[in-house]
């Protein structure tokens, strides 16, 4: 069993954690993570399958005239090239945002911006749609200011420019980065009505940095009392976490390129940490410090907060790893199927102990499983993208995903992680979803079980 699932609380009796969650607030979020936009284009691709799966004649676009219209943009000239010289998603895709939650927070500064991930496909998430968890804000750091050091428990410490780091060996890597917090606003019950809300502190990219052992090495870290390194970030949050030496010497990577291109300043720009698997808060932004050390530091994002309140009352400290976690992404609560028949039933899957081994799928909530086809390579500690065929009968349903990565651990529904971590927790909810399709094709957010 993996530590989420054997409780080692660590330290004294404590409060909670200041409210991240207020839970009166939960019910003001909407349903303005739903998109009508890409609901019409859903639609009209779902019932285009569905045709021409079931009835080749009756396609959507049957009767309609504008396969026959001149359309205005078939006869005249196109904008110049570098009309947009960074290019933008076409304006019609203008709902396919980050959303803010309106139920979590006081200030706009210590916040949280979800990904639409309702309206995403592959295992990417564009750049501009990663989600953004600041504790005070975001910053647009100058890159030739930007100073990264390493001291502590070292022979020599170092200071680093942005040039310095980017002239050394470089590595690109597929990772994901979940907030510990997402999905906490479900420990109850069903609390929210999409998956951007669900899971939206989600997003996946190619990253690219330095392995930070290396600089470690440069710095000649001490390699008998060097237990601990600590990541401090340049913004005002005063964000701070203690990482053990053996994951900092495995995949951890000091990372200024995301996508392809410098990081966006809502991600760190110019400079973060990345801990793969890991909680979020881990991953630092605006690194501008790594100590090396004999002690954890019981920062207060590792003591007051980012600690698991277990049914005992005891809090359980230092629990980082993300476990295995799927989703379905589509359908999902808030949208809705217009016919019977065929729809790709699609989603994603993560492990923060390594790769997905399989992902099953069950549409009668958890009584009969099916294996999903995984979609293109499968990477360690990153987003899969799991699809599965499915005709609908126009019946009551319930979706759900089930992943098991490759220590053989499965991801439990909600009676089993409730069992061993009660329901007054906010972190590292890794419980199966399930959406219900009503008669009328409405997908909903549920719980069973
Ligand atoms: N410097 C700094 N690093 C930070 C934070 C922050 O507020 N300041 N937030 C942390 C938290 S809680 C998470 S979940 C991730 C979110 O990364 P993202 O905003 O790039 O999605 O960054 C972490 N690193
Ligand atoms: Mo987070």
């Amino acid at each position: 069993m993996k530590d989420q699932h054997s409780p080692t609380p660590i330290g004294s009796l404590r409060q909670a954690p200041e409210g991240f969650i207020e839970p009166g607030l939960v019910n003001a979020i909407h349903k303005e993570g739903v998109d009508e936009n890409r609901r019409g284009m859903l639609r009209k691709s779902f019932t285009a399958a569905v045709a021409a799966m079931a009835a080749p004649a009756a396609l959507a676009a049957d009767g309609e005239s504008e396969i026959l219209d001149l359309q205005p943009w078939s006869g005249m000239l196109g904008n110049g090239v570098a009309t947009n010289p960074y290019g933008q998603p076409s304006k019609y895709e203008s709902n396919i945002v980050r959303r803010r939650s309106p139920g979590l927070a006081a200030t706009s500064q210590a916040d949280v911006a979800f990904t639409p991930l309702q309206s995403m496909f592959g295992s990417i998430t564009p750049s501009g749609l990663h989600f953004e968890r600041h504790h005070q804000g975001w910053v647009d750091i100058d890159p030739r200011k930007h100073r990264f050091m390493i001291n502590g428990l070292v022979n020599s410490p170092k200071v680093f420019t942005m040039d310095d780091l980017m002239r050394m060996p470089s590595v690109s890597r597929m990772h994901f980065i979940e907030c510990g917090a997402n999905t906490a606003m479900e420990w109850g019950n069903s609390a929210v009505p999409t998956v951007q809300y669900t899971h939206g502190m989600l997003s996946g990219s190619e990253f690219t940095g330095v392995p930070l052992s290396l600089l470690l090495d440069m710095a000649g870290y001490d390699k008998k009392n060097g237990k601990y390194i600590m990541a401090e970030g340049a913004d005002g949050s005063g964000q701070n976490r203690t990482i053990d030496m053996d994951r900092a010497l495995d995949d951890v990577l000091v990372v200024y390129g995301q996508n392809g291109e410098m990081l966006r300043p809502e991600q760190g720009y110019p400079l973060r940490i990345l801990v793969p698997g890991v909680q979020g808060v881990s991953s630092i932004k605006y690194l501008r410090r790594v100590e090396v050390g004999d002690m954890r530091w019981s920062a207060k994002d590792e003591s007051s907060g980012y600690a698991d309140l277990m049914p005992d009352g005891m809090m359980r400290q230092y629990t980082s790893i993300q476990e295995a976690k799927s989703v379905i992404t589509s359908p999902s609560g808030g949208q809705k199927l217009l016919a019977k028949g065929y729809y790709n039933i699609s989603g994603l899957a993560w492990s923060g102990r390594g790769k997905v081994s399989k992902v099953d799928v069950s549409v009668d909530g958890g009584r009969t499983w099916k294996e999903a086809r995984i979609e293109g390579a499968i990477h360690s500690k990153a987003l899969t993208r799991f699809n599965f065929d499915w005709v609908w009968d126009g019946k009551p349903a319930l979706l759900q995903s089930r992943v098991t990565d490759e220590t053989g651990y499965v991801q439990p529904q909600y009676p089993a992680l409730r069992e061993v971590r009660g329901t007054r927790g906010i972190y590292h909810n890794n419980a199966i979803q399930t959406w219900r399709v009503l008669e009328s094709g409405e997908v909903e957010n549920v719980q069973v079980g």
